[in-house]
């Protein structure tokens, strides 16, 4: 069974970050490690959440996986709070990499135009060194914007996106896929760029008008999980991006609707079904 390691934090109740990766990566079969950088009481959506940071256990925990000679097949890294923990992956990332493991960054931080609370343009620079060392990274246009300093844009053609592509490549990532891109009117998904072969792949499907917390999140751990299932990246990143819709579409037909976040659990048994048939076509 493959081994993935997910560092982001806990938002207790909020259906985003590490309450998501763990149960979407387990239940696509991958065992997964999880390193938690924060306890949060919910996500950063809600007012007066509360915050306790766990950047002084990252070393110890990191150092005692060392000893019992951990290693990963993947290293997937989502929200960080700080600077300081970006700094942090980036030694993790250096310890732990072996020539088969993994590195896939979704540079969480900003969506809309906006950058979340918290975070600046220092951070947003950090972010990008970060994404440098990655095999994979999944901004959405505007982390990008932020990460390139290009302006951030709601309405773009192709020519747009294919320079941000190649400007978030100049970062050094050796894939990039920047999520939200919309070539066509009720359209929406991912447009990629490999770095080493110059190949792209665009993937669209029916955009759902609605929005809601926690779907980047869902979207990169269906894809890390894919991955590591075997699937190659344009299949992995239509799964993930098919997944994600459906799950919101799911979302909006529950009455009860909740606002901070998606039905995932209801769609759960679906993605397995969906997984195994790419696996078997691919
Ligand atoms: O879904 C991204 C995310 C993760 N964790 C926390 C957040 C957010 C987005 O706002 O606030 C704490």
């Amino acid at each position: 069974m493959k081994r993935i390691l997910t560092v982001q934090d806990i938002s207790c109740l909020g259906k985003c970050s590490l309450t998501v990766a763990l149960p979407v990566i387990s239940a696509m079969g991958v065992e997964t490690v999880i390193l938690p950088t924060a306890v949060l009481s919910t996500h950063t959506m809600f007012r007066g959440f509360t915050v306790k940071d766990l950047s002084d256990q990252i070393e110890p925990i990191t150092e005692h996986w060392k000893k019992e000679g951990v290693t990963f097949d993947a290293i997937y890294t989502g929200y960080l709070g700080t600077q300081e923990q970006i700094g942090q992956m980036e030694r993790l990332v250096d310890e732990f990499r072996t020539e088969d493991t993994l590195i896939f960054v979704d540079p969480v931080m900003a969506d809309n135009g906006k950058l979340y609370a918290a975070f600046d343009m220092d951070y947003a620079r950090r972010n990008a060194a970060l994404c440098g060392r990655a095999d994979i990274i999944v901004p959405n246009l505007t982390e990008a914007a932020f990460m390139t300093g290009m302006d951030y844009r709601t309405e773009y053609d192709l020519s747009y996106i294919e320079k941000m592509l190649e400007k978030l490549a100049a970062l050094g990532t050796k894939t990039v896929v920047l999520t939200g891109v919309s070539l066509s009117e009720g359209k929406t998904g991912v447009m990629g760029l490999d770095t080493r072969s110059g190949e792209h792949f665009l993937y669209q499907n029916d955009r759902v008008d609605a929005s809601y917390h926690g779907t980047g999140d869902i979207f990169s751990s269906v894809c890390v999980g894919a991955l590591m299932n075997g699937l190659p990246l344009p299949e992995a990143l239509k799964l993930a991006a098919d997944y994600t819709a459906h799950t919101i579409r799911a979302t909006l037909e529950n009455p009860k609707e909740p606002w901070y976040g998606v039905d995932f659990e209801a769609t759960l048994p679906q993605l397995i079904t969906d997984l195994e048939r790419a696996k078997a076509q691919s």
